[in-house]
């Protein structure tokens, strides 16, 4: 083969996601500035961007309707190798709808929302169409600019059809796709209407990636008990073909957090940080304001801390990054108002005219002071219900090289299996056993903290986010042998 004799041609990769990893701001008529924002599946392509020519697919964030606008917009993100989805008015019922209203909570362990009989613009039907409707719209895309050979890695409960989609354009595109969330158990997935359409679409990717054991193990039960398919060591088997189901768990690039630790900027606001509570220990919380995020129950028991031990009351602070998310969702309105409410309550039962014991901030940080947070923190509080992974823990640990604060990390998120042998693991929905961890986690001897940060930040620098991307782009192309490739034709 001549390209192989010349060394070859990189290979190109599309890794298509619900949101663009970009965000885009209008500076005038046909005119866009662009940022790049270097989140977890960046940071995870970055390892692979040598082998492969990388460009994504996704919905902008910005909706445009205008075309020469569209254009303006599709040209610069081009320059970033960016390609985009424009979603106009499928995104709602699609998004907001079928996404993050149904598939968001049944993910979740949280089973289905009511259906809303006012609304019959907006059955379970409606936005499961929507849902399709947005599917096709990101494989019209991808049809668009396919080139023979592209592989495409598909991420996350948005894109369960797209598998499905591109293996009836062209049965020989190599697909993988990964769930950043976590795959319930069987009976709760069951009760999703249309279980087995959706299952059967994601079965006909090569490869299925999920963050921890336990999720493998509920997806595997769950297809051969609603589809009556084999499960095996290697993943699902189904009338001869194999599609390959693996963990593979998600990290951070760690040097990144510990390089901005010690940047003057970060250093300067970890000494105002460090002025500003003095004398008091730090407790820090960072979420997006989910309800996945377990933020109630954290209060909960923060508040039964305070009550049971009178002596920490004007010795300690919990600051909580509540990130806003998903407005558009009732369920997200409704956490915003019970969040506020215990605020106040907690604020009001134990603060005093010169100090409050939550400082409840409803909005995001930049990096920096994000970095210089973790790094100021005694203890950071992880309360999550579930959670694929939870990337802040692995963040908060990567930071703290030199204080060696202690992680409180709920035994439901996926980082609970990883960070297990350093953190305080807790059920989030116990308010005793969370409170009795804060005072643990504050009271711990130096040298016992010491042993539990050197566990986890040599897991978080092993276990990186360049790690996952590299160990999922190769089994998914060593995967299909070109003999089944020529067999499939
Ligand atoms: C999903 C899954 C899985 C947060 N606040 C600020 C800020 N952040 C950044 C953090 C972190 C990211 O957001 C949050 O990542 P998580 O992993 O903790 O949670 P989800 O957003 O729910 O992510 C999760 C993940 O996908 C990856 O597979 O781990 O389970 O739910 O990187 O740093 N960043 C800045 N300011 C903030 O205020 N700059």
């Amino acid at each position: 083969n001549d390209a192989d004799a010349c060394g070859g041609e990189t290979p190109r990769l599309l890794v298509v996601a619900n949101r663009l990893p970009v965000s885009a701001k209008k500076t005038g008529e046909n005119s866009w500035s662009l940022e790049m924002s270097p989140g977890g599946l960046v940071s995870g392509l970055l390892g692979v961007t040598a082998q492969f020519d990388t460009k994504w697919v996704g919905w902008p964030g910005v909706d445009v309707n205008d075309e020469a606008e569209k254009d303006a917009l599709s040209q610069s993100l081009a320059k970033m190798k960016c390609i985009p989805v424009f979603l106009g008015e499928v995104f709602d019922q699609y998004y907001n709808g079928y996404c993050n209203g149904i598939l968001w909570p049944i993910l979740h362990h949280m089973g289905l929302p009511q259906e809303d009989p006012h609304d019959t613009n907006k059955t379970f039907q409606t936005q499961y169409d929507a849902y399709k409707k947005a599917n096709r719209m990101f494989l019209d895309v991808i049809v668009q600019n396919y080139q023979e050979g592209d592989i495409v890695w598909c991420h996350d409960y948005h894109l369960m059809f797209l598998p499905k989609y591109l293996k009836e354009y062209n049965n020989k595109i190599k697909v993988g796709w990964f769930l950043h969330s976590p795959f319930p158990s069987s009976e709760v997935y069951k009760t999703l209407p249309s279980r087995s359409e959706l299952l059967r679409s994601i079965l006909t990717a090569d490869l299925l990636g999920f963050h921890t054991y336990d999720f493998v193990k509920h997806f595997i039960s769950t297809c051969t008990r609603i589809l009556g398919v084999e499960g095996t060591h290697e993943g699902i088997v189904d009338q001869g073909r194999v599609t390959r189901v693996a963990v593979f768990p998600i990290g951070i690039d760690p040097d990144r957090f510990i390089r901005t630790c010690k940047l003057p900027e970060a250093t300067q606001q970890i000494n105002e940080l460090k002025e500003k509570f003095s004398g008091k220990k730090v407790i820090l919380g960072v979420d997006r304001l989910d309800t996945i995020k377990g933020i109630p129950q954290k209060y909960l028991a923060f508040e039964k801390f305070l009550e049971e031990n009178p002596n920490w009351r004007d010795k300690v602070v919990l600051v909580q990054i509540a990130v806003p998310t998903r407005n558009d969702v009732p369920e997200y309105r409704k956490l915003k108002k019970q969040v506020h409410g215990l605020v106040g309550r907690i604020n009001g039962r134990f603060g005093s005219v010169s100090s409050l014991p939550i400082h409840h901030l409803d909005c995001s940080v930049d990096f920096t002071y994000l970095c210089a947070l973790y790094a100021t923190a005694d203890v950071m509080l992880v309360t999550s219900l579930r959670d694929g992974m939870n990337l802040v823990s692995y963040e908060f640990v990567a930071c703290q090289e030199a204080k060696k604060g202690v992680l409180v990390l709920s035994e439901f998120a996926g980082a609970g299996q990883s960070l297990g042998a350093g953190a305080l693991l807790v059920n989030p929905w116990d308010v005793t056993e969370v409170s009795s961890a804060i005072e643990e986690a504050l009271t711990m001897p130096a040298e016992e903290r010491e042993k539990r940060h050197r566990a986890n930040f040599q897991y978080v620098n092993i276990h990186s986010a360049k790690k996952w991307g590299d160990d999922f782009m190769s089994v998914l192309n060593d995967n299909i042998s070109e003999s089944e490739m020529q067999l499939r034709e």
